[in-house]
């Protein structure tokens, strides 16, 4: 990745990845591109467009008059909030990805596609879900995923273009919040054990979903896309996790440093039933044999670091 354009670029993932890419390559090398241009001030320095990915003929001038050689796609509506809104969340989670394959087709760049979990659905074998497998996910935001994770394939077969992606488990960090989706709790329960020392959670006890804190999720994003390609038998998408828990044993963490901390329940039955069509543990053997992915932070680790950098964030 030498010239990079970011779509989705203010959101939980695209702001610590920009900023880790500006490092990385430059401030001047990396476009960020968002449809709304609050927030784009933390990025600092560098390139900023406002951009719909519905409107391709858009995109297709930022990439060429930015002489990008990769695009990474991360706009999006996630899968609670694109829920409420199924019609929206087809055209921006699908036709969203279209309009972007067709631009890295035109302009031959290399294309990031972040999956998800949610690829995945109640037929899907639950435990150590294997990469290949059963995916007839039954949400919208699902549905997409998949037919996106298809149709990046079907790029890379019929037009031989460079396209990489992985299926991120719920991420969890403190610079930017989540933008509306099931595993949410597992980072609104952080900034409750700071500023109450007690959470609600919407999830319910005993539901086990796949989560990544997210310095390993960007190390993902950029050791994918700087990969040996002569490796790679997969290509859309790779599982990758790097720990799984449920509401109580992500508390009894939190407890270790929060003493006295308290976790009970109001269960959002929307959410819930979402978090139930999803793995409980996925297996990311490939993503580890083919281009060495291996995550750093466990649940106890990232804990420690999330309640440092929230304590100070919030004081
Ligand atoms: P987010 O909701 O925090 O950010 C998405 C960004 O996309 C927002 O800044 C939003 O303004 C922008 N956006 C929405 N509609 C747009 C449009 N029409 N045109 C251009 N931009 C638009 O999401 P995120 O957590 O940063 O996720 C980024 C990508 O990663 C998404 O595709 C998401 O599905 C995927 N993903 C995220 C997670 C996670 O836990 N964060 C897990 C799996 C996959
Ligand atoms: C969501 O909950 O929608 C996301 C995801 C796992 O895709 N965090």
């Amino acid at each position: 990745m030498k010239r990079i354009v970011v779509t989705g670029g203010l959101g939980q993932i695209g702001m610590e990845l920009i900023h880790r890419l500006r490092n990385e390559y430059g401030s001047s090398a990396v476009m960020a591109t968002d449809v709304k241009k609050e927030g784009s001030e933390r990025l600092g320095e560098g390139p900023f467009e406002i951009l719909d990915v519905r409107d391709g003929a858009r995109l297709a001038e930022i990439v060429k008059a930015h002489k990008a050689d990769t695009v990474l796609h991360l706009a999006g509506i996630l899968s609670a909030n694109a829920e409420k809104n199924p019609q929206l969340g087809w055209e921006v989670n699908l036709n969203g990805v279209y309009n972007a394959l067709e631009v890295a087709r035109q302009e031959n760049c290399s294309f990031f596609f972040p999956s998800s979990i949610a690829a995945f659905g109640p037929s899907t074998p639950q435990d150590k879900t294997p990469q290949d497998t059963i995916q007839r996910p039954n949400t919208i935001y699902g549905v997409a995923k998949t037919a996106g994770e298809l149709l990046c394939d079907y790029y890379n077969h019929k037009y031989g273009l460079d396209t990489r992606g992985v299926r991120f488990p719920g991420l969890i960090s403190y610079d930017t919040p989540p933008g509306g989706g099931t595993t949410d709790y597992a980072v609104h329960i952080y900034y409750d054990a700071v500023k109450k020392g007690s959470y609600t959670s919407f999830i319910a006890p005993g539901t086990y979903m796949d989560m990544m804190y997210m310095p390993d999720a960007l190390d993902s994003v950029i050791g994918l896309m700087e990969a040996d390609p002569s490796r790679l038998i997969h290509r859309c998408c790779f599982n990758i996790t790097a720990m799984s828990f449920e509401p109580n044993q992500l508390a009894a963490a939190i407890e270790k440093h929060v003493p006295g901390f308290k976790l009970d329940f109001d269960v959002d039955p929307a959410r819930q039933a979402i978090a139930e069509s999803w793995p409980n543990s996925i297996d990311d053997t490939a993503a580890r044999e083919e281009w060495d992915w291996n995550p750093k932070y466990d649940m106890e680790a990232m804990t420690v670091d999330m309640l440092e950098k929230l304590r100070a964030k919030l004081s």
